[in-house]
């Protein structure tokens, strides 16, 4: 398994509806492995394909305290969702020091493959119900400052701009 350099914003990939992931080779088996990978080491506990440079609809999470518990999520699908809201801080791992309030649906279910092509459904709520809105996000290729109003997405860009220009100084 490998740690994947983690794609930055902006970036055209990160914008990009991503594709669907057809057959499950053993090429997919190791990206999935070296996403989970990738993930607990940053650490993170949600990270999708193309955070990773791999346009296609494939997402790991993992919100557990003991970091045991690793859904591998190919083609997943919201298929309901709650009528109540929920307003939590989220930060991502392609925008790193931005931590923003965004309102997500309070319950998910998400319909998906695992690894071995079955289809599985997930009932979820809480942080497993945020970070999987999160990381769909991504294949659809939305990142979470895109909830922002237009000021606080500015914001959050100089603010990413100036960090990155006073990391070219050190
Ligand atoms: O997509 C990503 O960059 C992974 C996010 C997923 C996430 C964001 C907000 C809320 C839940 C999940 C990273 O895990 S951001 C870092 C992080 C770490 C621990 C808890 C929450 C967020
Ligand atoms: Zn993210």
């Amino acid at each position: 398994m490998s740690v994947l350099p983690i794609v930055q914003f902006p970036n055209e990939i990160l914008s990009t509806v991503c594709a669907p992931v057809e057959s499950i080779t053993d090429e997919i088996k190791t990206l999935a492995a070296d996403m989970a990978q990738t993930m607990y080491e940053a650490p993170g506990v949600g990270l999708a394909a193309p955070q990773v440079g791999k346009s296609i609809r494939m997402i790991v999470v993992d919100v557990s305290e003991e970091k045991d518990c690793l859904l591998t999520l190919v083609n997943p699908v919201i298929t309901e969702v709650s009528e109540e809201l929920i307003c939590g801080e989220e930060g991502c791992l392609s925008l790193p020091g931005i931590w923003e309030k965004v309102e997500r649906h309070a319950e998910v279910t998400v319909e998906y493959s695992d690894l071995q092509g079955q289809k599985q459904t997930v009932h979820a709520h809480g942080l497993l119900a945020v970070c999987l809105q999160h990381e769909i996000d991504h294949l659809d290729g939305k990142v979470f400052v895109d909830h922002l109003s237009r000021l606080k997405y500015d914001r959050a860009c100089a603010k990413l701009k100036k960090r990155r220009q006073q990391e070219k100084r050190c």
